[in-house]
């Protein structure tokens, strides 16, 4: 069965939502980082970061949140959660789930450290263009892809709903809030909240 190492108010509620939505088993370690139990020796094994949330299914162990979500829909594939390879949405597919890390995450660094840098040699342009680009990804909805809800949302979701609704870091555009409401409205969502409070 696999195993997520996670801790409670965390990024791992990324990986937490994710496995609700596959419908399958899975154990949940707690990996308490108010207690550094992810910097403990067996930990860095599996996360040489050590960081939450990460992985393992039997011999595999994946860290990253966003990592986490395409070996998982991939490994699940009657979950639905990722265009299978062949199909054309699969493009778009894996650039939204490289979005989150690679442009989102930067840009809620920008936004809370005010670090200036030109746009043209920062990978993720400015906070402004991210965010212009989710908003127009987003306006037509339900879902990043469009009809069809995938672990991308997972990893968008949950970067918004931490940049947006919880810390406020990125001012809210009526396509975010509209999204949000659309993923806190899945039970799965839900039944993550509950676990990550602790
Ligand atoms: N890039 C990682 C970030 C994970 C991360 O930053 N986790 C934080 C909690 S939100 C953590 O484990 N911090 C504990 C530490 O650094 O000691 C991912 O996306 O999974």
């Amino acid at each position: 069965m696999m195993k997520l190492y996670w801790s409670p108010r965390s990024r791992s509620f990324t990986a937490l939502w994710l496995m609700e939505e596959t419908g399958q088993p899975y154990e949940r370690v707690l990996t308490d980082i108010s207690a550094g139990a992810q910097k403990s020796p067996d930990y860095l094994k599996i996360n040489p970061m050590g960081k939450v949330p990460a992985l393992t299914d039997g011999e595999a162990a994946v860290a990253e949140a966003a990592a986490i979500c395409a070996y998982v829909a991939d490994r699940i594939p009657q979950a639905n959660l990722a265009p299978p390879i062949g199909d054309p949405k699969r493009g778009r597919y894996l650039q939204w789930l490289f979005f989150a890390p690679g442009c989102i995450e930067p840009a809620m660094v920008q936004a809370a450290t005010k670090l200036e840098m030109k746009s043209i040699a920062a990978g993720w342009g400015s906070t402004a263009q991210v965010m212009d680009v989710l908003d127009a990804a987003l306006e037509k909805g339900p879902w990043i892809l469009g009809d069809s809800f995938s672990a991308a949302d997972i990893v968008i979701g949950s970067g918004l709903n931490f940049a947006v609704r919880l810390f406020k870091m990125i001012p809210s555009r009526p396509s975010f809030d509209r999204y949000i409401e659309r993923c806190m409205a899945r039970p799965a969502f839900q039944r993550a909240e509950k676990i990550a409070a602790g």
